[in-house]
């Protein structure tokens, strides 16, 4: 199914589902501007097949000569290979809802469309070569971004940033692979000292490349798939009212009864690009009845899935078993350390309290009188992105399959540099270097299976 068959035109419904201003209908392949010929009735009396490139007609849909207009619609028609997918598009823009659009779309289908498979339009961009892999996966980043910071990474995988440096890497192991294989087969010229120590100086400029990608990896991931934040604390110290807070919304109840949230409430907010699922839990205490009990094993189940924990106390009272049991539970997780209510305290938090969270971030804070809130976002966005990242300004990883790629391609350059640095033979070389070069490949698209390329299209959604 990864072979595109030129004369299988495809169509699908491009908007949601739903109500809305307009549904867009689309169609690709070699049949469809001919199909568009058999059911448009331009009002200026053209046909698509005589309409320039890119250019926009308003008209009806029917299915003949004769038959009743299905639709009112403005098409375009975008020949290739100067389109999405390189191939003739033809899209009809339709009035919004379902109906229309629909029977515009079964009107295609007996003409011979076909029905377009999740993500077919961009798997065909990129086997037609208009895009790499990772371009075609970028197509679902930006659809899915939450945040702005999200949306840069994946426009920058769009544009190509991280094939260009993926490919730069690979065209630098070829040239590398071919002058190892030279020494295979003119075994005259068998890899002398000074080109060994040469290419050496090459393979370490690789590996350090390969290294720096990997290493965007953890921040390039934060900004694609957000990180999970627990609330977490005994019953009654300000949790709801924080999550309110930092929503700017009230989202859940607050009352000044403990146990007042019984479910794990979940909401993403938006820390400076980065988006964050932040969770408010049901107050952690020794249990009373079977519904707390359920509802505190929701939370320590969240506490496991976290990626950071906000555990928060009550600065007014005197720190209790509730709260170390909690502080138990997060153990060696990354945790920032909220003293709440502390418009209630009149003399300055016992050093012992701080001293006992020692490592750990400690801010105190008023959800009442919104104190000390900025601190805690910084805090959180600190915690969350590793060293100094400056987003944007190179290309990122965000995708664990690339990352996985790159890994193996690491690891294969480090035997290529030992097989070198020991002077062994260049047949061994030779086989680490083309191990490299299939996973740098796997990463651009180029030695990728037609699995992995169904589970990745398979992910997108119809019409795209
Ligand atoms: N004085 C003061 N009161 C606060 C502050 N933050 C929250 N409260 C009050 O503390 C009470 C409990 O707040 P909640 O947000 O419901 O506490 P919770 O931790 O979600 O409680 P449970 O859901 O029962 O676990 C409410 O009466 C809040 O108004 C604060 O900074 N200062
Ligand atoms: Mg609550």
């Amino acid at each position: 199914m990864n072979k595109i068959n030129p004369d299988d035109t495809i169509v699908a419904i491009s908007t949601p589902i739903g109500e809305g201003g307009i549904s867009i209908v689309r169609l690709s392949g070699t049949r469809a501007i001919k199909i568009a010929d058999g059911i448009f009735r331009a009002k200026d009396g053209g046909t698509p097949s005589r309409f320039e490139t890119y250019t926009t007609h308003y008209g009806w849909i029917a299915g003949g000569p004769h038959a009743k207009v299905v639709d009112e619609v403005i098409l375009t028609v975008m020949k290739a290979p100067k389109s999405y997918t390189k191939e003739d598009i033809v899209e009809i823009n339709c009035h919004g809802g379902n109906q229309a659009v629909k029977k515009v779309m079964d009107l295609t289908l007996k003409l011979g469309a076909r029905l377009a498979e999740p993500g077919e339009f961009t798997k065909r961009a990129f086997l037609n070569g208009r895009i790499d892999l990772t371009q075609a996966e970028a197509v679902l980043d930006v659809i899915r971004a939450k945040t702005e910071g999200s949306l840069k990474v994946a426009m920058g995988q769009l544009e190509g940033e991280l094939s260009a440096s993926v490919s730069e890497i690979l065209k630098d192991v070829t040239d590398i692979t071919a002058e190892v294989e030279a020494a295979i087969d003119f075994p005259d010229e068998e890899l002398e000292f000074v080109r060994r120590a040469e290419l050496l100086v090459r393979v370490k400029e690789i590996l350090a490349k390969i290294r720096g990608l990997v290493e965007s990896y953890d921040n390039g991931m934060v900004f694609r798939e957000g990180v999970l934040a627990i609330i977490c604390g005994k019953p009654n110290v300000g949790k709801s009212s924080l999550m309110n807070l930092l929503l700017k919304r009230d989202r859940v109840i607050v009352s000044p009864v403990p146990g007042t949230t019984r479910d794990a409430v979940e909401e993403t907010i938006n820390l400076n690009g980065i988006p964050v699922r932040l969770v408010d839990t049901a107050g952690i205490s020794e249990t009373r009845d079977i519904l707390e009990k359920e509802s505190v094993k929701r939370s320590k189940k969240y506490l496991e899935l976290s990626d950071i924990a906000i555990l928060m106390l009550d600065a007014s009272t005197p720190m209790g078993k509730a709260d170390k049991e909690i502080a138990g539970i997060i153990g060696g997780k990354k945790k920032i350390v909220l003293l709440n209510k502390i418009d209630l305290v009149k003399k300055a938090v016992p050093r012992k309290l701080k001293e006992r969270f020692k490592g750990d971030v400690v801010i105190e804070i008023s959800v009442k009188n919104k104190k000390g809130i900025e601190r805690l976002e910084k805090a959180i966005e600190r915690s969350i992105l590793s060293g100094a990242f400056n987003q944007g300004e190179s290309a990122v990883v965000s995708n664990a399959r690339h990352k996985e790629a790159l890994d193996k391609a690491y690891g294969s350059m480090l035997s290529v540099n030992k097989a070198l640095e020991e002077s062994e033979s260049p047949e061994i070389t030779a086989i680490d270097l083309k191990e490299a070069i299939f996973n740098l490949g796997l990463v651009v698209g180029k030695s990728v299976s037609d699995d992995i390329l169904d589970r990745i299209f398979s992910r997108f959604c119809i019409g795209k």
